[in-house]
């Protein structure tokens, strides 16, 4: 017999994963077509900055994902922990996605076994998974299959454990029952859009990658940080939470995370800016094994500590006195 959406669900629960939903690949919604609109417009106003890779014209349609896939399974793993960035001006801060393991690896073993559970050639019944690792709408997938919504920060929220999840799917050949889409529920709170430093929130939903301190402290290859994200870092070394820790759903529902693997490495919650403003290939090699850090290369760890450091001083310097 072919797997039930009811067993398809048992399974990733069994595996370890915190919410499943399932959504159908069919012809595309009113739903999906407005989220390729929402895609193609952020493309045109220049928000993915250098990620080119943004624009692969499969990411507005799934189908060509995967010609043969019938369903989506849409998952997602908690990764929150209860420490606390430091307030300390010499440490740095790093987003709490990058604390532990690296959460493709973590998610592609789940998935993968997920897969082998529910293959069968002699069926026909194929697979494809994906953790960020190809052309598809994460967030946009994961509400469809019931998942949560994509708030206004452009983050998902799940209401069980707000944003702090990893999301992933599995596509596959079989036609499963279906989940509702989840529905919004940012309502008329606009805290994110008020608190990011940066402004890289241009509207509910949209973040512009080129004022986003995340962007800038990972994806950007340049010697030098612009100086209207440098100036306003904060101590944010590698990616930044400001948007999601402000959220009342995360005040208010985020719950410790029971993987092993997303436990922060030492060194994580609080680094020493000046250890990472002269870090050397030996040292990052030490510090981020099997880390998503790693795409943070030691020449960009340098730029962005010594990027910290400056505007810390700039921030906490008093004015110079009066001319007598
Ligand atoms: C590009 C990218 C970034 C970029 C751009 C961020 C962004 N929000 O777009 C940068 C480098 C800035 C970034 C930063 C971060 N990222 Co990122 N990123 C992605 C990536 C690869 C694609 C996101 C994307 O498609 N953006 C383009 C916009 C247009 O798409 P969208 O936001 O999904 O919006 C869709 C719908 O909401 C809808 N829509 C949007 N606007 C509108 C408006 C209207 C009117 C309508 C009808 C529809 C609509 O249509 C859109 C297209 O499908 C995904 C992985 C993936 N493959 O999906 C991870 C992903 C979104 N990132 C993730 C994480 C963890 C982060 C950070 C939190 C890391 C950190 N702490 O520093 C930050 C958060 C910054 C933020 N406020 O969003 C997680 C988010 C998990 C979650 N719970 O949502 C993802 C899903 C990776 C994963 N698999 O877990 N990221
Ligand atoms: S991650 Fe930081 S800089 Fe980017 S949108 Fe959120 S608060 Fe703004
Ligand atoms: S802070 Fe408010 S507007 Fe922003 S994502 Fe959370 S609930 Fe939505």
């Amino acid at each position: 017999m072919t797997p039930t959406a009811a067993q398809v669900k048992a399974q990733a629960i069994a595996l370890g994963f915190h919410r499943v939903g399932i959504a159908a690949i069919a012809d595309p919604t009113p739903a999906e077509q407005a989220s390729q609109v929402a895609l193609q417009q952020w493309l045109t106003q220049g928000y993915q900055a250098d990620m080119a890779w943004m624009a692969n014209p499969k990411r507005q349609d799934i189908r060509q994902v995967m010609p043969e896939a019938r369903s989506l399974i849409a998952v997602a793993l908690n990764y929150y922990t209860p420490d606390q960035h430091s307030a300390d001006p010499n440490h740095g801060k790093i987003a709490r996605y990058g604390w532990g393991r690296d959460y493709h690896r973590v998610m592609t073993t789940k998935l993968k076994a997920l897969a082998q559970w529910l293959n069968d050639p002699e069926k026909g019944i194929q697979t494809r998974l994906y953790v960020d690792t190809g052309p598809v709408q994460d967030k946009f997938w994961a509400q469809q299959a019931g998942l949560g919504w994509v708030a206004k920060n452009g983050n998902l929220i799940t209401r069980s454990h707000g944003s702090w999840v990893f999301l992933g799917e599995l596509l596959t050949t079989v036609a499963l029952a279906t989940d509702a889409p989840h529905t919004a529920h940012c309502g008329t709170c606009t805290r994110c859009l008020e608190a990011c430093p940066t402004g890289a929130i241009v509207a509910p939903q949209v973040v512009d990658a080129n004022r986003c301190i995340a962007y800038h402290t990972i994806e950007n290859r340049a010697e030098q940080l612009p100086e209207p994200i440098a100036d306003k870092l904060n101590g944010w070394v590698a990616g930044c939470d400001i948007c999601q820790d402000v959220c009342p759903w995360n005040q208010r529902f985020a719950q410790a995370t029971d993987v092993p693997d997303f436990q922060p490495y030492p060194g994580n919650v609080a680094p020493a800016l000046s250890d990472l403003a002269t870090l050397t290939e030996a040292e990052w090699h030490q510090r981020f094994p099997a880390s998503a850090l790693r795409r943070i290369k030691p020449a960009m760890w340098r730029r962005n500590a010594k990027a910290a450091i400056a505007s810390r001083h700039q921030s906490t310097e008093p004015d110079p006195p009066e001319p007598v």
